[in-house]
């Protein structure tokens, strides 16, 4: 049945949407790379003053949201609204209904509504098994098929820029499709070692710096000149400054056992080669010091991200997730900048434990800044960098919220100074959660109160409250045999061994250490209340005060929603009658500035995400940190 609505009502739908959006965005497009030029992003964010040339960009922006948006949206909301309201319900009736979602697989789902409950808990892994490795569906129309694919020897094995709407001559305009279709010097093998390897084929030099069309759309915006807490403006006295960016890649192999979600896109512009390329650059143009990469799929990390990665200068870390799953979370730094002291790869699964039979991972680092010599006897504290993928299944709050705690436990141990204070925090990643959730409101307060809360209302990601059973939060939410206290710290985290975090780069799988068939540890809970005490607020506030709209970080069947973060260490904010513990101002960690999102309008302007430009169905988060550097 969803089948054929997905046929008959989503894909006509979205064709003609696509064909309305890619003429216009194909048109603003050409113009705005007619005006533009590539504004250069220091390493550092030292930003420059804005140039003229950003400036007409920002200008021609301003006029397409002012005059040309409202025109062309116009002439393309009627299709949007349409495609919109099918999405938001195909996407309700198939979370309501896993078992329609293919009528060939009726037999797979038969049993399973039987016992409906189990069913709708366990949606994470119930599309997979009904999709199956499908390829992407074929999507034929005029718009794509008056420009066939380019492909030259050179490129045989990566990204060609092929976008259907746009004609071929037009692409040869496209500064981004000649800086990538452009064959590259024969480079001499003995020169260039690392882009080929035994039996992976010869993987793409590294992408030229193009000017690349996210920042036509999204600003960076810079704090550096507004006072701190104490009235210090950025840059008084020696400080280490540096940029993180965290960002869901989307799994090759997620996105195909979910490739319903992409209907809307051209095949061509969901391969993996075409994708690789496209976040090759994203990360060359913004060139974060740190990167922290969720759905990264193991094969696509060691034979193609982590050989490019490096040669760009990063060193990485990557945690694959448990079980069968192919994909895993990975950070990576620029050892120019910070030496590692310890890399903890998290397991959220805990064999025997319903509660936390998830496949979800996470990657702490802890980080000594290199301060550049010449400032003399100086020390900057080692900052803790965590990077995490908490499960999706909009059903399983509770799953969410035990994840999490092993991920802050994990957080606290690596952080944590003998005095019992925590270095510099930055937690970031996919928190399959929407912001002023109960699972977002604890990272921020530092305490929930769960007893008796339905488990879908944690994440925030859907309303269920009109379904008969609802599981509810019982206290204690996770049983004392996990070794982890109501306050989210490991109970033996008196006394942590610190040789055992260390591990080399392509580590071994690491072992359970929790044995669950121990008596249970002896330690007071709560009743229904936890804590964590690591003090963090968000880069990002989740609305854009400039368009009156929320901020949004991925786009599912174009509904846009945030559940992307980079939290990082702050200090508790003392207003007036506020009781509440809500942290608002920077501490040891000063945010210079951030990449600024967009709303769920202007990505459908764009065709939803991915798009030709976005390779993901996430946006990147970037912000860029200032740390204090101490005389000795
Ligand atoms: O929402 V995500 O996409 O942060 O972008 O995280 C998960 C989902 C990712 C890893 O599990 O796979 C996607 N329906 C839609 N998307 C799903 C589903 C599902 N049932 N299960 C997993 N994902």
């Amino acid at each position: 049945m969803i089948a054929s609505c997905l046929c008959y009502l989503l894909l006509p739908a979205a064709r003609l949407f696509r064909a309305l959006s890619d003429a216009f965005f194909t048109c603003r497009k050409n113009a705005f790379l007619a005006k533009s030029s590539s504004p250069q992003v220091d390493g550092d964010f030292a930003m420059a003053p804005r140039g003229p040339d950003q400036e007409e960009c920002e200008g021609l922006l301003q006029q397409w949201q002012e005059e040309g948006s409202s025109q062309a949206l116009s002439t393309v909301s009627e299709g949007l609204l349409v495609d919109k309201g099918v999405a938001e319900s195909s996407l309700a009736h198939l979370m309501d209904n896993p078992g329609e979602q293919d009528a060939a697989s009726e037999d797979k789902w038969s049993s399973r509504q039987l016992s409906d409950l189990w069913a709708a808990e366990n949606l994470e892994e119930s599309f997979p098994e009904v999709l199956g490795e499908e390829p992407l569906p074929e999507v034929e129309g005029p718009m794509w098929a008056e420009v066939p694919v380019q492909t030259g020897p050179q490129y045989a094995d990566c990204a060609v820029l092929p976008v259907g709407a746009l004609a071929a001559e037009q692409w040869e305009e496209d500064p981004a499709v000649v800086a990538w279709s452009i064959a590259p010097e024969p480079v001499p093998q003995e020169e260039a070692p690392i882009w080929s390897f035994e039996g992976l084929g010869q993987l793409q030099p590294p992408p030229v710096e193009i000017p690349y069309h996210e920042i036509l759309w999204r600003e960076w915006e810079d704090f550096s000149t507004q006072p701190d807490a104490q009235g210090l403006e950025a840059g008084d006295g020696p400080q280490f400054q540096f940029t993180l960016m965290s960002y869901n890649i989307l799994a090759q192999d997620l996105m195909q056992q979910s490739s319903e979600l992409y209907l809307h896109c051209h095949p061509d512009i969901l391969s993996w080669n075409y994708r690789f390329a496209n976040l090759m650059q994203e990360f060359q143009h913004w060139d974060p010091d740190i990167l922290c990469l969720q759905e990264v799929q193991e094969d696509h990390y060691w034979q193609q991200l982590e050989p490019s990665l490096r040669m760009m200068g990063f060193t990485c870390f990557y945690k694959r997730r448990t079980g069968c799953k192919t994909d895993g979370c990975a950070v990576c730094y620029k050892p120019t900048r910070f030496r590692l002291l310890c890399a903890s790869p998290v397991e959220y699964f805990r064999p025997g434990l319903e509660l936390l039979n998830r496949d979800n991972v996470g990657l702490v680092l802890l980080l000594q800044p290199l301060v550049p010599e010449g400032l003399g006897q100086v020390s900057v504290a080692p900052l803790c960098v965590a990077n995490t993928h908490v499960l999706y299944n909009p059903r399983r709050g509770d799953v969410k919220l035990a994840q999490m705690a092993i991920f802050l436990a994990e957080v606290d141990k690596v952080a944590r100074l003998s005095d019992g204070s925590h270095c510099p925090i930055i937690l970031c990643g996919d928190l399959n959660s929407v912001p002023d959730s109960p699972l977002y409101n604890f990272i921020r307060d530092g305490e929930l109160q769960y007893h008796g809360m339905p488990a879908w209302k944690v994440s925030g990601q859907e309303d269920f409250s009109h379904q008969l059973y609802q599981r509810k939060l019982q206290a204690p939410l996770w049983p004392s045999s996990l070794g982890i206290t109501d306050c989210c710290q490991y109970v033996t985290s008196c006394h942590p061994k610190r040789s055992e975090k260390q591990r080399p780069a392509g580590w071994a799988e690491p072992v359970i250490e929790e044995d669950i068939s121990e008596p249970e540890p002896d330690f007071p809970r709560t009743v229904g209340t936890i804590q964590h005490c690591l003090h963090l607020t968000s880069v990002y506030t989740h609305f854009l005060p400039q368009h009156g709209r929320p901020e949004v970080t991925t786009m599912p069947l174009g509904l846009g929603m945030t559940v992307d973060y980079i939290f990082f260490s702050a200090e508790s904010c003392k207003n007036g009658n506020r009781t509440d513990r809500r942290l608002c101002h920077d501490g040891t960690l000063k945010l210079l500035g951030r990449l600024s999102l967009l709303s769920e309008e202007i990505l459908w302007a764009a065709n939803g995400l991915p798009n030709p430009f976005c390779s993901s169905d996430h946006l990147c988060l970037l912000a860029s940190f200032e740390m204090e550097v101490t005389a000795l």
